[in-house]
């Protein structure tokens, strides 16, 4: 039996329902994980993630709480869970992906990356080794090994000479973590990430090394970074049927409802996206019966309930006339409204996957809510 993952059932093909252990509690795959870069949910209290959304795992990210509040700060505290008061499971990226999204100068060497920080302009360098310190004083029960993401479109040369560092940073932070337990009294558990772009021997070459390392789950990365949700799919059908059954898989940065439906189908576990949070601040929301601009005119005198088929408590409370005057008046609390929206709807969306999975009839059910998941309402 392995104690870190559980799977309860698979469905006919691939989609599957399993539980996660970690020493912060169980999370229900599959799972939506709330993104939280700066430890913070972007205006969404740990009380609503807990009781409303009823988030089971969120995101923080290394790049970002190393610059600020920075690692004297976090160790002080004893780790982000303390820190922030989430004493639900927490899982941490490496950096390097924020490093390319966000910092507007970086140099990348076989060593590491050197980069400016967005903040105030000072460099620092980040290393696998270095990352993989971050993440031990931020005290994730599950972290991410340092590697590239490679940019879309890439040549079949620039793929592969990436792939290839990726994996030897990975045996770096294998042999760091080996020889630098955790320094906190719970496990941390490290995933590596496939890498690979869009060309099927690459991945195939990289599923396979990944799964040799033999961590206690594994992610797929590289993929919606800007190729078509065709390849996005094709690829991720590939790598799942190499990654090992028993472990859990996490496809990082995806995405759309539909997106999370789909990567589900193909055998995913764990997703993570800022679409919920960064697109619920400027007013888009996603329902079960499609997407709504809150903003549009046409909801001025509609006091219908925000969301009648919503789980959480705004979905109720407020209307759709309420919450649109609240984003023409550019009042903090629109966005606050959208967000946990957002989020619960995401996580009734995983959570009504499972049900189907556990029911058996996943597929049949996925392709009847699929096509009202992309209206425009
Ligand atoms: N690598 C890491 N984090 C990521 C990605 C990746 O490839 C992606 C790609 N969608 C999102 N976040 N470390």
């Amino acid at each position: 039996m392995n104690p870190f993952f559980q799977i309860e059932k698979t469905t006919e093909s691939k989609a599957r329902a399993g539980i996660i252990s970690t020493d912060h509690g169980k999370i229900e795959t599959p799972i939506f994980m709330p993104v939280g870069t700066v430890a913070s949910v972007k205006t969404v209290h740990q009380s609503e993630l807990r009781e409303d959304i009823k988030a089971q795992i969120i995101l923080g990210n290394t790049y970002h709480l190393y610059l600020r509040p920075a690692m004297e700060v976090m160790q002080n505290a004893g780790g982000l869970h303390k820190f922030m008061n989430w004493d639900l499971p927490i899982l941490t990226d490496s950096g390097g992906f924020q490093v390319f999204s966000l910092s507007d100068s970086r140099k990348m060497t076989e060593e590491g990356v050197k980069f400016k920080s967005h903040i105030d302009g000072s460099y620092h360098f980040i290393s696998p080794e270095k990352s993989m310190e971050i993440q031990r004083q931020i005290g994730a029960d599950i972290f991410m090994a340092f590697d590239e993401c490679t940019a879309y479109p890439s040549t079949y040369t620039q793929a592969k000479l990436s792939m290839e560092m990726t994996h030897r940073w990975l045996k770096r932070c294998i042999k760091w973590c080996e020889e630098n337990p955790e320094i906190y009294a719970h496990r941390q558990h490290l995933f590596p990430i496939v890498q690979g772009s869009t060309f099927s021997d690459l991945r195939k070459i990289s599923a396979e090394f990944i799964s040799e390392q033999n961590c206690d789950g594994n992610a797929i990365g590289g993929l919606s970074v800007g190729e078509p949700e065709d390849e996005m799919y094709r690829i991720t059908d590939e790598v799942t049927d190499i990654l090992p059954k028993e472990k859990p898989r996490y496809l990082m940065g995806v995405g759309t409802p539909w997106n999370i439906l789909e990567s589900i189908g193909l055998g995913i576990d764990m997703m993570d996206c800022v679409l919920p949070t960064r697109n619920a601040r400027n007013g888009m929301l996603f329902t079960w019966k499609g997407v709504i601009n809150i903003k549009n005119e046409k909801w001025k005198n509609d006091f219908s309930p925000l969301d009648e088929f919503g789980k959480s408590y705004v979905d109720r409370d407020y209307s759709k006339a309420y919450v649109r005057h609240l984003f023409v008046s550019r009042e903090y609390l629109g966005k606050q409204i959208a967000s946990v929206h957002n989020l619960a709807f995401y996580l009734d969306l995983v959570k009504t996957a499972r049900q189907h999975i556990l029911a058996g009839d996943f597929y049949q059910w996925k392709n009847s809510v699929l096509p009202e998941l992309k209206n425009r309402l």
